[in-house]
């Protein structure tokens, strides 16, 4: 028995683990991502989305400060909407809050620190309640790392795949 169970872990490959691991991360296509974590009195929820519009008819993003939106017609052109929702006490912040967002393509090629220019904004429609920070962004096919910090609070670390 004791023989047994030897023999099947040193026969199990740590690749094999290696790859179940990496399948448990979560995963966008079109479809969104929703992750959780907490950092000080910070609640942020990352979502990575399709590409939004912040003007023209179909606008579905108002920007209320902070950097300038990575416009739809930019080159190269946008794909995602990466943005944090911030709560503190249960209620949203809405005040220009000092927001640090950056991301890392970890594979298939390890890529330096992207810094996200910060966009503060809310859904059109939908009013400040719903205000989030963050912009549109070009991600290629792979596995990222995102790292946020409110008021230069230690960085919660996001990890997740973009497919096509
Ligand atoms: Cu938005």
């Amino acid at each position: 028995m004791r023989n047994k169970i030897v023999r099947r872990s040193s026969l199990f490959p740590s690749a094999v683990l290696a790859a179940t691991l990496l399948l448990l991360l979560p995963v966008t296509r079109a479809q969104n991502l929703t992750q959780h974590a907490k950092v000080g009195p910070f609640a942020i929820t990352l979502k990575v989305l399709p590409a939004e519009a912040f003007r023209g008819p179909h606008a579905t993003m108002v920007s209320a400060g902070g950097r300038q939106p990575y416009y739809l017609n930019r080159h190269p052109r946008p794909n995602r909407h990466l943005v944090v929702f911030i709560k503190e006490h249960g209620r949203p912040v809405i005040a220009a809050t000092r927001v640090q967002l950056r991301y890392r393509q970890l594979s298939p090629r390890r890529h330096p620190w992207v810094r996200v220019p910060v966009v503060q904004m809310y859904v059109s429609g939908k009013g400040r309640q719903t205000t989030h920070y963050g912009n549109n962004v070009r991600l290629a096919p792979g596995r990222y790392a995102v790292q946020v910090s409110v008021d230069r609070t230690y960085p919660a670390v996001f990890h997740f795949w973009v497919k096509k």
